[in-house]
């Protein structure tokens, strides 16, 4: 390892481990005021050096990106970043320093970033999609009815935000260059991003959730092309960071995406999908226009391999709304003898038919950025298995002993630590231990049950989509939709109840169609034209199922034990991909035949009959619900097969 330097600088604390020079060191302590003119016109001077890398690295294309936003943002230096491990120990290093992260001793190599309390979930709210047309982002609402279906901004208002956000934003500050693939390198599936932040943590988590480094730099020689990605945490207008170890600006965050330009700038937030921009942002809503330009699909699921006692392997793509169980369902332990159940990804699925008609998915993703509390050895061991090495942990309490905490890990700690909350106070339990969307970032290779083929260039075959959330009443645990038109009538439908996963008050059932809500890339109804379009694509299409593993009784309990249980319902599914005649029909769809689904050991403690139920009343309700949401949010964008599966459901729930 290269000596440590620390020097005093105007701006406080400078760590320096590159050759000796100033102008090569890495930021401070985030003591930024803007108005510093004499360090501007230094940093004017040096703004184009290079801390670490070589211009020779990038394409031509890159380079021309990267100074044009240097020129922009005025970093004091720029670091070209190889993802080399002595690289991210000198980012490691820098961050314990300025207080962004503190060790987790009792581990190997995990950290805990603590933010700014301002800053600790998605803001949809300041999320937009940047096109000349409004309509080719969002549905036109009825009259007098806010749109939900995603924000809209003209281009002109984009560049006028990132200039009043961006000019000199990196004064004081090294800008990282990170150049990252989603998917593996080189993959016919994969996507280039080059993320350029000011954010060491941002680095530090896109090592872990992207493929990044020295292998993208070489495509990039290559001319690939690629996602342009701007981040910088920012500052308070007055310059004043109340979290000097967390600099972020809450009130003027924005996370913006032009698909003209496959552009993605976000401003104000290090946190999760506001910041680490391969995922939700350019995986998801970037994503989804390229995907429908080029005719295949970028959606929220989770991946899963399943071998059946038979020795038969099945894989599963499943959409599931932000915190609704997709990392819990994608690592589960099958308590059904003879199941076993293997992970390619927990968050986002890319899937396109191969020259077969196959359906075939791969997991752009290299981690996992997975919710926190609730994660046990009783409910995901196989996640506990993952997440005790290599780990950025954010926003979860600790214990004296130099480990983590968090909601649902009661009895894995010792009884005598003593537990300091997110905010790094001494727990008094009158809250939380650890925030709600506290979460591990993890390599994915490091879960025990990594399929085999998750790297795979060509993806995995998709036999069966599901599409799930929470909903305690009404929705029975599982139903098949009737066919693909009708599957897709069930993802437009979906509803859940609000989670801690982004910035909504209160528990309220939201429409989330296709758990896409909060990502979609452009117009839902135009979206939904073209998932009824991969009709034409494929004479062997997947089967759509609805899971609900969150139905609750009368006292608030869950009916049904769900986690490694889920495995009977899997079981249920892949039975019904054999044909088997195991299904009976209802208005909503087709639900297990009694007797049918794998209760062996469970019998007593599930309640099918209300698991099952089907009252009348509610579907009447759901049907004009989800009609009333067409009609107000897609409008004349709704494709007319959806009406028409509306219809012909509120046909069947008529004469139940
Ligand atoms: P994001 O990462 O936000 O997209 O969330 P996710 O969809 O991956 O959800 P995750 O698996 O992290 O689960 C979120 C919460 O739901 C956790 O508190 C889990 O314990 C809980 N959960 C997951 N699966 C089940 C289940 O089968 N039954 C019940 N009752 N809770 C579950
Ligand atoms: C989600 O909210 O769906 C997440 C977390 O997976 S974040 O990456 O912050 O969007
Ligand atoms: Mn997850």
């Amino acid at each position: 390892m290269k000596p440590l330097l620390l020097i005093l600088t105007k701006r406080g604390l400078s760590l320096c481990r590159f050759a000796g020079d100033l102008g090569r060191c890495g930021n401070a302590k985030a003591s930024l005021s803007l108005n510093q003119s004499a360090w501007t016109a230094q940093s004017q001077i040096r703004r184009l050096s290079l801390a670490s890398g070589q211009w020779q690295d990038l394409s031509q294309k890159a380079e021309i990106y990267v100074k044009e936003n240097a020129k922009l943002c005025q970093p004091d230096n720029i670091h070209i970043c190889d993802g080399s491990e002595e690289e991210n120990d000198q980012l490691l290093e820098l961050m314990r320093l300025q207080g962004t992260i503190i060790p987790l001793p009792k581990y190997d190599n995990c950290w805990l970033a603590r933010t700014n309390p301002a800053d600790t979930a998605r803001v949809e709210s300041k999320t937009f999609i940047c096109t000349e047309k409004r309509s080719d982002t969002i549905p036109t609402p009825k009259k007098g009815v806010k749109g939900a279906l995603g924000n809209w901004m003209p281009p002109q208002d984009m560049d006028e935000v990132v200039r009043e956000r961006f000019e000199g934003c990196m004064r004081g500050r090294t800008m990282y260059v990170v150049p990252f693939s989603m998917g593996p390198v080189a993959s016919p599936l994969s996507k280039i991003g080059i993320e350029l932040t000011d954010s060491p943590y941002v680095v530090a988590s896109m090592r872990i959730m992207t493929r990044m480094g020295r292998p993208v730099l070489a495509e990039l020689a290559k001319g690939a092309e690629f996602v342009k990605c701007l981040h910088s945490v920012g500052a308070p207008q007055d310059g004043r960071l109340e979290y000097p170890s967390w600099p972020c600006d809450p009130q003027r965050t924005v996370i913006l995406h032009k698909p003209q330009n496959d552009e993605i700038v976000s401003y104000g937030s290090g946190y999760g999908g506001n910041s680490l921009l391969g995922k939700k942002c350019l995986a998801l809503r970037i994503g989804s226009t390229i995907a429908k330009k080029e005719g295949w699909l970028a959606e929220h699921m989770l991946i899963l391999g399943i071998t059946n006692p038979e020795g038969k392997k099945r894989y599963i793509a499943a959409a599931f709304p932000s915190a609704c169980g997709k990392t819990n369902l994608a690592m589960m332990t099958p308590s059904l003898p003879g199941y076993k159940l293997e992970c390619v990804g927990d968050d986002i699925a890319w899937m396109r038919f191969d020259s077969h008609g196959q359906l075939r998915a791969i997991n752009p993703e290299n981690g996992f950025f997975g919710v926190a509390p609730g994660t046990s050895r009783a409910s995901n061991p196989i996640a506990m298995d993952t997440i005790f090495r290599n780990t950025m942990f954010t926003n979860v309490a600790t214990t004296s002993d130099g480990g983590v905490f968090w909601e649902g890990m009661e009895k894995e700690v010792s009884p005598d630590a003593e537990i300091t909350d997110w905010r790094g106070n001494k727990w008094d339990k009158s809250g939380p231990a650890a925030h709600p969307n506290s979460r591990f970032c993890t390599p994915a290779h490091q879960c025990p049950i990594i399929d085999p083929m998750w790297e795979h260039p060509e993806g995995v075959p998709i036999s069966a989509i599901l599409f799930g959330g929470r909903r305690p009443a009404g929705v029975p645990l599982v139903y098949e939709a009737r066919d693909w038109k009708h599957g897709v009538f069930i993802g437009a439908s979906m509803r859940s109840e609000s989670t801690a996963a982004a910035e909504h008050k209160g528990k309220t059932i939201m429409h989330d169609p296709f758990a896409m809500r909060p990502f979609f890339g452009y117009n839902f109804g135009h979206y939904l034209d073209h998932w009824l379009s991969m009709e034409k694509r494929s004479q062997s299409l997947p089967k759509i199922f609805h899971v609900n593993w969150f139905r609750k009784g009368s006292q608030g309990e869950f009916l049904w034990p769900g986690f490694g249980e889920n495995s009977r319902v899997l079981d249920w599914i892949l039975r019904r991909l054999d044909q088997e005649d195991c299904a009976r029909d209802t208005p909503i769809g087709l639900v297990p035949k009694p007797g049918t689904l794998a209760l062996g050991g469970i019998e007593d403690k599930v309640d099918m009959e209300q698991l099952f139920d089907l009252p009348k009343g509610f579907w009447m309700e759901e049907a004009e619900a989800i009609g009333r949401y067409f009609e107000e949010q897609v409008g004349e964008d709704l494709p007319r097969e959806v009406a028409r599966q509306l219809e012909e459901l509120k046909r069947r729930v008529g004469d139940m």
